[in-house]
C-alpha cells in the first residue's frame, strides 16, 4: 500500500513557479501542496458516472452447493463455520463475516474446506465494502479458486504467486503508471505460480480482464457473480439492488484445474475499510450430461488464460525528487538554523567583548 507519488508532482510544479527567497519559496510550496491536495480530492470524487447496461438475469436453477455456500448466520459448532476456515483479522458475527475492521494493517480470509469437484460453476457473492474514509480508503478484497488456502500473505491478505484464479476488488488506486480506469475495480487473473501480483500498477500488468465497479459505501450490498462454464470466464455485478446482473468482464479460453478451493480474503493498510462478506451461493452448472467424476482430464492441468490484456508499456518509478514538504521543512529548519548559529554568535561576541573589558579593568 502506497500513498500517490505526489512528491513527484510538487517539484515539477515548484521547478515552473522557480524558487526565489527562503520565505517566498517556503509560501509557494504551501500552496503548490494545498494544490496538490485538492487535486488528490477532486481525483477520487469526481468519479466518472457510468451506467452499465443491464442484462437479463441468468438462470440460477441449477443445483446450489451447500457444502461450498454460506449464508447467516452461519452457525455452527462453537466457532466453527461448518465447510468453512477463518484466519487472521475475520471476525464472525450472525448477520456477516468481516475480513477486515476499519483499521490499519488488517489482514482476514475466509476459506472452503472441500476442493472443488464440478467443471462449471457459478458463485454469487453478496459482499460489503464499507467505511469512514471519504476519500481515501483501502485496499480491498479477493475472491479466490486457488490450490493453495489458508496461507496469508501481500495480495490483500493472501499469498502471492499463487496458483488458479483470482477476481480482485481494489478499492484503491495506487496510482502508479496511467491506467484508463477509476476505482474500486474489479479484475481478473490467472497464475500457474510464476506471476507476482504488482499492487503499484494495480495488477493491471497481469490481469486478463477488469471493469469499473462503484461498489463502495453504497445503500444496498454489492452482489458479484463468478461463472465459469466452457472455459468462459465470465463476471457480472449488481451494485443496484435490482436483481438483474450487469456485465463486467468476459474471457474465453480460460484453462482451469479441478480441485482448488474457493476462498475470500481482503486487507487494509494505511488506508482502512471493512470488508464483509454476506452470503456465498455456489451452483453447479450442467456439464452437458458429462458428470465430473467420469471426466478427471481436468485434474491436474495448469492454470492458463489464450488472452490476456494488450500489455502496457512498463514504465519504471521515477525515483521522486525532493517533496514539497521536505523541502519546506529544510527551508524552515535553515532558517532557524541560521537564525540559532546568529545567536550563538552574539552571545559569544558579547562574552568574549566582556571578558576582554574583564581583562583591560
Ligand atoms: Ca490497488
Amino acid at each position: 500500500m502506497k500513498f500517490p507519488d505526489v512528491g513527484a508532482r510538487i517539484v515539477d510544479l515548484s521547478g515552473g513557479i522557480g524558487l526565489y527567497t527562503p520565505v517566498q519559496s517556503s509560501t509557494s510550496h504551501l500552496f503548490v501542496v494545498l494544490l496538490v491536495i485538492f487535486n488528490i480530492l477532486s481525483s477520487h470524487t469526481i468519479l466518472a458516472q457510468y451506467q452499465q447496461p443491464v442484462q437479463a438475469d441468468w438462470n440460477t436453477a441449477d443445483y446450489l452447493k451447500r457444502e461450498h455456500s454460506l449464508s447467516k448466520p452461519y452457525q455452527g459448532a462453537g466457532w466453527q463455520i461448518p465447510n468453512w476456515d477463518f484466519q487472521g483479522s475475520t471476525i464472525v458475527t450472525n448477520q456477516y463475516i468481516r475480513l477486515t475492521p476499519d483499521s490499519r494493517s488488517q489482514q482476514g480470509s475466509l476459506w472452503n474446506a472441500a476442493p472443488i469437484r464440478m467443471h462449471n460453476w457459478e458463485v454469487q457473492l453478496q459482499i460489503k465494502v464499507h467505511g469512514r474514509g471519504k476519500d481515501l480508503f483501502g485496499d480491498g478484497m479477493v475472491f479466490w479458486y486457488a490450490r493453495d488456502r489458508m496461507i496469508p500473505g501481500p495480495i490483500f491478505g493472501s499469498k502471492d504467486y499463487f496458483m488458479g484464479m483470482a477476481v480482485f476488488v481494489d478499492t484503491y488506486s495506487n496510482h502508479n503508471g496511467p491506467h484508463n480506469h477509476q476505482h474500486p475495480y474489479v479484475s481478473a487473473m490467472i497464475n500457474n505460480g510464476t506471476m507476482h501480483y504488482d499492487h503499484d500498477r494495480d495488477g493491471t500488468h497481469t490481469q486478463i480482464a477488469g471493469c469499473e465497479a462503484k461498489l463502495r459505501n453504497i445503500d444496498q450490498d454489492a452482489w458479484l457473480a463468478i461463472r465459469y462454464e466452457n472455459e468462459v470466464l465470465t463476471v457480472s455485478t449488481d451494485f443496484l439492488g435490482k436483481n438483474a446482473w450487469a456485465p463486467c468482464l468476459k474471457v474465453e479460453g480460460v484453462k482451469l484445474p479441478t480441485g482448488y478451493y474457493f476462498g475470500l480474503s481482503a486487507a487494509t493498510g494505511d488506508l482502512s475499510d471493512n470488508h464483509d462478506v454476506i452470503t456465498v451461493k455456489t451452483y453447479e452448472l450442467e456439464s452437458g450430461g458429462v458428470r465430473p467424476e467420469d471426466d478427471r482430464s481436468r485434474d491436474s492441468i495448469l492454470p492458463s488464460a489464450l488472452t490476456y490484456e494488450a500489455p502496457r508499456e512498463h514504465v519504471d518509478d521515477v525515483k521522486p525528487g525532493w517533496s514539497g514538504v521536505k523541502i519546506f521543512l529544510v527551508t524552515l529548519f535553515s532558517i532557524l538554523g541560521v537564525i540559532a548559529v546568529g545567536v550563538v554568535g552574539i552571545i559569544v561576541y558579547q562574552n568574549h567583548q566582556q571578558n576582554t573589558r574583564k581583562r583591560f579593568y
